[in-house]
Parts: C-alpha cells; sequence; structure tokens
C-alpha cells in the first residue's frame, strides 16, 4: 500500500513521529518506576500518563521457555520474496518459509522439475517469471472457520495465484489470471452460493486492481481501460469466470453465506495518474451476486477476450441498473477506500476510509435486499460511517462486537464497536463507539485477530504489521527491517506485547490455532509417479543422447558412488530420499552446474540440465543428515 507516502511530502510524517518520540522520551524516564512499583502491588492502576505501550497488567506472555511450543499458526505474506512465511504465535517465531513464486535456494524450488513445473516455464524449460510480489494471504473454510485444508496467495505483478497444502506446507498450484494487470485482493469463498448444503470453500475470488485496455492493443486512451474480478475454482484452480467491470478492484471479501463478494474500488475515475484517480468525493464498493453471475455463466451470458476461453460476464454500471436482474451493484462511499473485511457475526462488510477519516459500514442482508428489489436505495446498506482517525487502512475483529482498524496517518490502531457505530449513525448521540486506542510503529497497514475474518474470532491476540520500523531495531543500513507488533486485545484496552523485526514486505497475515492443521512430516513414495523405491533399481539409463540417472539417498549415503555421463547429455537426475525418519532430510548438489535442492523423506525430485562441462564433480549432500553427512558424496564423471 503505498499510495499515502505518495500524498505526504517526504519525511514529514517521519518528522512528526520524531518530535512525538522526544515528547515521549521525558515521560520514558518515569515509566521504570512504574513498571517495578507494579512488581511489589500486582494490580494496581496503571496512571493515566502512562503510555497504553507499556501497560504492565493483563498482558499474556509470549515469550515462551525454550522448547515450549506456540499456541497459534500465523500465515504471512512475503512480499517480493514471493512466498509464504509460517511463524509460530505468539511468540513471532519465523518456523518456516514456503516458496511458490520466485526460486528458493534452501528447497531446490524453480531449480528441481517438479517446482519448474508449478511455476511455469518458457519453451526453453528456464522459469517464466524470477519476480513476484505477494500481498494477500487466506485460507479455505468450512462451517465458517478455517479447515486447515488450503491457503491461497496472490502474486500482484503476473497476476498469478499460488495454492499451498496445509497438510505438507508446500505450494502445489499455481494459476496465471488471464486479462488481468496488478491482482490485489483475493478471498475464498467460505460457502456455496448455489448449493447451500455445501458449506466450505470451493471458489477463490481474485481483484484485478490496474485497468487495461481489453484485449491489451496498447491504447493510450484510459477511459477505454477496464478491471476484471476473477473467480477461481479451489479444486482445480482453473478460472472459472471473470466480470468486467468499472472502475478498479483491490481488496476482496466474502460474505459468509457465500452469496456476496464485495471489492473496495478507489478509482471509479479510471484515471491513469494519482491525481485524476483521487478527482472524485466518493468512490466505491462493488458488491458481486455470485449465484446470478453462475447462473449467466451457465446460460451461455457472456464474452470471451483475447486469446483467453475463460467466460466474461458484463458487470459495467450501465448494464446493471436494474436491481432483479443485476450481477453487480455499486455502493457509493468516501474517497479512495482501502480494505474490505467482513464481519465474525456475518452481519457487516467495513470498507476503510484511507483518504477519509471513516469506515463504512455496509449491511449485507440491505444489499441482498436491493438484488431482491426490496430496497429502493442502494445508499441505504451504509448503516454506519465512524470518525476513526486519519488514513485508515485494514479492519479486523475480536468476535466481542469490536472492530480494529489501522490509521496509516495516525500510527494508532484504532478499536471501536461497531453496534455503537451503527447508533451514531442513527443519530444516537449517547452512542460512543471508539473503545481505545494505541499507538503502533510505525507506519501500519493490515492488521489481523487470531481467528479475526471467521466465525470462530476469539479476540485474544492482533498482530499488525508496520511498514516502517525506523528507530525500534538496530541500524543496519538504509534498508529496515519492518516492524510485525503483537498486541493482547484480550481485554478493554489493548496492552502492546511485542515488536518482531521481519524481512520486507509482508502486508497481510492470517493467525488460526494450531489444532486446525495436522502437518504431515514424511511424504509417501506414491506421491511420487518418478520415485525410486528400491536403490537396486538405481542407474544411468541411456537413450541416445538423453540420460536418466536414478539414485536414492540413505544416510550417510548415495545409492551410486559414481556415475558416467558424456560431454553434451541432456541429463536427468531423479533422487528418493528412502530415508524414512521424520526430520531426515539430504540435500544434492553439483558444483559449477547449477544444482541444489533438497529431498524430505520419502520425497522425490529431478534435475534437468546439460553436461556442457567435462571432468569430475563431487555431488554431495547439502543438508546435514548423519556424523557422515560431509562423507555423503558421489561423483558425477562427465567424458569429453
Ligand atoms: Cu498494502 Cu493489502 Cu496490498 Cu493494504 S495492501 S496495507
Ligand atoms: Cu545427507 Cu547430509
Ligand atoms: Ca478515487
Amino acid at each position: 500500500m503505498k499510495t499515502e507516502t505518495q500524498l505526504i511530502p517526504p519525511g514529514s510524517n517521519a518528522l512528526a513521529r520524531r518530535s512525538f518520540l522526544s515528547a515521549a522520551a521525558a515521560t520514558g524516564l518515569s515509566l521504570g518506576v512504574v513498571a517495578c512499583a507494579d512488581k511489589k502491588s500486582e494490580g494496581a492502576a496503571v496512571p493515566a500518563s502512562a503510555p497504553a505501550t507499556t501497560a504492565p497488567h493483563g498482558a499474556a506472555n509470549v515469550h515462551l521457555k525454550p522448547g515450549e511450543l506456540d499456541s497459534y499458526y500465523g500465515i504471512w505474506s512475503g512480499g517480493h520474496t514471493g512466498d509464504m512465511r509460517v511463524l509460530g504465535m505468539p511468540s513471532g517465531r519465523e518456523l518456516l518459509r514456503i516458496p511458490c513464486f520466485v526460486p528458493d535456494a534452501l528447497v531446490g524450488w524453480g531449480i528441481t522439475n517438479e517446482s519448474k513445473a508449478i511455476m511455469g516455464t518458457k519453451p526453453n524449460g528456464d522459469l517464466r517469471y524470477n519476480v513476484a510480489d505477494t500481498h494477500h494471504t487466506h485460507a479455505s473454510y468450512k462451517d465458517g472457520n478455517y479447515d486447515g485444508r488450503y491457503a491461497w496467495i496472490n502474486d500482484k505483478i503476473n497476476a498469478r495465484v499460488a495454492r499451498v497444502r496445509l497438510d505438507y506446507f508446500i505450494c502445489d498450484k499455481i494459476t496465471q489470471l488471464p486479462n488481468v494487470q496488478g491482482f490485489h485482493g483475493i478471498f475464498p469463498d467460505k460457502r456455496d452460493p448455489v448449493d447451500q448444503a455445501i458449506n466450505y470453500t470451493t471458489r477463490v475470488f481474485c481483484g484485478g486492481e490496474f485497468s487495461i485496455p481489453l484485449p491489451n492493443t496498447g491504447t493510450e486512451d484510459a477511459s477505454q481501460y477496464r478491471s476484471m474480478f476473477s473467480c477461481v475454482d479451489a479444486e482445480t484452480m482453473e478460472v472459472r469466470w471473470q466480470v468486467l467491470i468499472d472502475g478498479n478492484c483491490d481488496l476482496v471479501a466474502t460474505s459468509y453465506d457465500g452469496k456476496l463478494a464485495a471489492t473496495n474500488q478507489y478509482n471509479i475515475e479510471m484515471g491513469a495518474h494519482y491525481e485524476d484517480m483521487m478527482s472524485a468525493e466518493r468512490d466505491a464498493c462493488l458488491f458481486f451476486n455470485i449465484a446470478r453471475i453462475e447462473a449467466a455463466v451457465k446460460e451461455g451470458k457472456f464474452k470471451t477476450v483475447g486469446k483467453s476461453k475463460v467466460p466474461v460476464v458484463d458487470g459495467t454500471r450501465e448494464s446493471n441498473k436494474d436491481p432483479k436482474t443485476a450481477l453487480t451493484a455499486y455502493v457509493s462511499v468516501p474517497k479512495n477506500p482501502h480494505g474490505v473485511n467482513a464481519s465474525p457475526d456475518g452481519k457487516y462488510f467495513v470498507c476503510s476510509g484511507k483518504l477519509s477519516p471513516t469506515c463504512t459500514v455496509l449491511e449485507l442482508t440491505k444489499v441482498l435486499d436491493w438484488f431482491d428489489g426490496k430496497l429502493e436505495k442502494l445508499d441505504a446498506a451504509i448503516v454506519a460511517e465512524p470518525e476513526v482517525g486519519l488514513g485508515p487502512l485494514h479492519t479486523t475483529f475480536d468476535g466481542r462486537g469490536n472492530a480494529y482498524t489501522t490509521l496509516f496517518l495516525d500510527s494508532q490502531v484504532v478499536k471501536w464497536n461497531v453496534d455503537a457505530a451503527i447508533k451514531a449513525h442513527a443519530g444516537d448521540k449517547t452512542a460512543k463507539y471508539v473503545v481505545d486506542r494505541i499507538d503502533v510503529h510505525y507506519q501500519p497497514g493490515h492488521l489481523s485477530a487470531t481467528h479475526g475474518e471467521t466465525m470462530a474470532a476469539d479476540g485474544k491476540y492482533l498482530a499488525v504489521g508496520c511498514k516502517f520500523s525506523k528507530d525500534r531495531f538496530l541500524p543496519v543500513g538504509p534498508l529496515h527491517a519492518e516492524n510485525e507488533q503483537l498486541i493482547d486485545i484480550s481485554g478493554e484496552k489493548m496492552v502492546l506485547l511485542a515488536d518482531h523485526p521481519v524481512r520486507g514486505e509482508p502486508h497481510d497475515f492470517i493467525i488460526f490455532k494450531r489444532d486446525l492443521v495436522k502437518p504431515k512430516q514424511v511424504y509417501s513414495l506414491d506421491d511420487f509417479p518418478n520415485a525410486i523405491k528400491d536403490p537396486k533399481e538405481s542407474g544411468v539409463f541411456r537413450q541416445g543422447k538423453k540420460v536418466t540417472v536414478k539414485m536414492t539417498s540413505q544416510a550417510p549415503a548415495f545409492s551410486l558412488r559414481e556415475f558416467k555421463v558424456k560431454r553434451g547429455d541432456v541429463v536427468t537426475l531423479i533422487l528418493t530420499n528412502l530415508d524414512k525418519i521424520e526430520d531426515l532430510t539430504h540435500g544434492f548438489a553439483i558444483p559449477n552446474y547449477n544444482v541444489n535442492f533438497i529431498v524430505n523423506p520419502q520425497e522425490t525430485a529431478s534435475v534437468t540440465f546439460v553436461a556442457d562441462e567435462p571432468g569430475v564433480f563431487w555431488c554431495y549432500c547439502t543438508h546435514f543428515c548423519h556424523a557422515l553427512h560431509l562423507e555423503m558424496r558421489t561423483r558425477m564423471i562427465v567424458e569429453a
């Protein structure tokens, strides 16, 4: 989310924070005293002057003892690194990086044939893309809560969506959306809109942020550009359909009944430059009637665009004026909104204002009423517009009726009560909706409470992704770590628990209870069609210039002590790790041949290369596996 930084004169916000800090430094002296005194009298009131960041009460202990396990998993988007990161929460310890869109040196992602097949290659076998920009990650649902099957993550640059299996914690499929640039928001549905008996995720919705000529002819006139909202099948990962829209898509939310999806729009102006994109006073939250779209596709009421065969239905304003047949509904909301988030009671979507100091609360039954012709004015779906502070970006929930919104410009998280905001909007002057505010360090983007976007929201922890960490960590040159902060939200007041540096730049994350996933730690040989199940099957098999080398690993040896190929051979080396014990991973590297990958217990992986350099090459195990790990080698002899 870069928009704000462009709108603020460089450094001005940094200066504001700096002066805030120097003011706080004076009170900082007394804080130590507060903390000390507090140890003596448990439960003593925190002086009102003490910043919430040091409130010592009720704070959950995030410092786990050695060997103690976390109670939650966190799934973090990796940003430029194109991976998904797995954290233990509340400790914030990083446990794993799951490579998706970008090569990874530990796993050999982008090196092995298996990973390249998932990532996508050019006709010459090279990877199609080496860059990515992941923003949003969400998991599959059942009965309104995560079911531990899948998680999805987007690549904004190349309009790709990756699926991660949460049994093996690996990426198993990547799909590129046709006719989309700047694929931003992503959200799985939570129930089937057509067959309500199907109470789990079957679709993943994807918002196209940048409008482009469709088909992309290179037209300069931006008024001709359009964006697409796409639906991907959760199982096959094929693109089911797309909706052509006016304006753009940004973040995406889905309803618990499966009937509605929505995207916030910041560019209804369809401007090509930022000043054009903020010329209108209001933009929109755009709703999609999923069952009607699926019916239109079934009835053949669609076109296709360019080379793509994906059905495209018409969701533009002009074609959707009649509520009785409309596929889409454009609800007008204040200027350039950001995230849209679904409340755990299933009743509301909340659009955060960004350039407006408000959040917009939309009641979903009213939107459905409009589609049914029972609500005359779509605007009546807006049931609250609480004033929360400057630069509202994203909202999460505690399951107790409270919403938490990040304020990018105020460097705060604000806690507000949804019902009270609705009462205030209806004219009740006594309704106070802001419950609490807490300073964060520094500009916050996404935030996510434990199970915050499920019906099982438990209101325990809240993570905040702060885009600028400035002075919170040891300086390491010009590139700063980002600061993921953890806040205890179990009480009335928010309590800051911890800072965690993260490598840029994660954007988005979800946190769920650890017993939701049942990770498998050993593969099955049957998972791999090319598995070498017996070391006796090892050997060098030649078909003209094509050579297949079959090998197994069992600590501390590879099944072949040496293998010979000829210069110019196209070699495919298949390695199966026959070790069955959990945690017994081997690596396989070939010097000068750009090969290094791992094989986990009972896993098979392969690489293909041209043996263009003659000589002796010590292929060795790169993953510590045994006391004789260094001795675990084989020789590739390439004959001239
Ligand atoms: Cu930066 Cu979710 Cu891409 Cu908001 S987005 S911060
Ligand atoms: Cu096998 Cu190290
Ligand atoms: Ca706008």
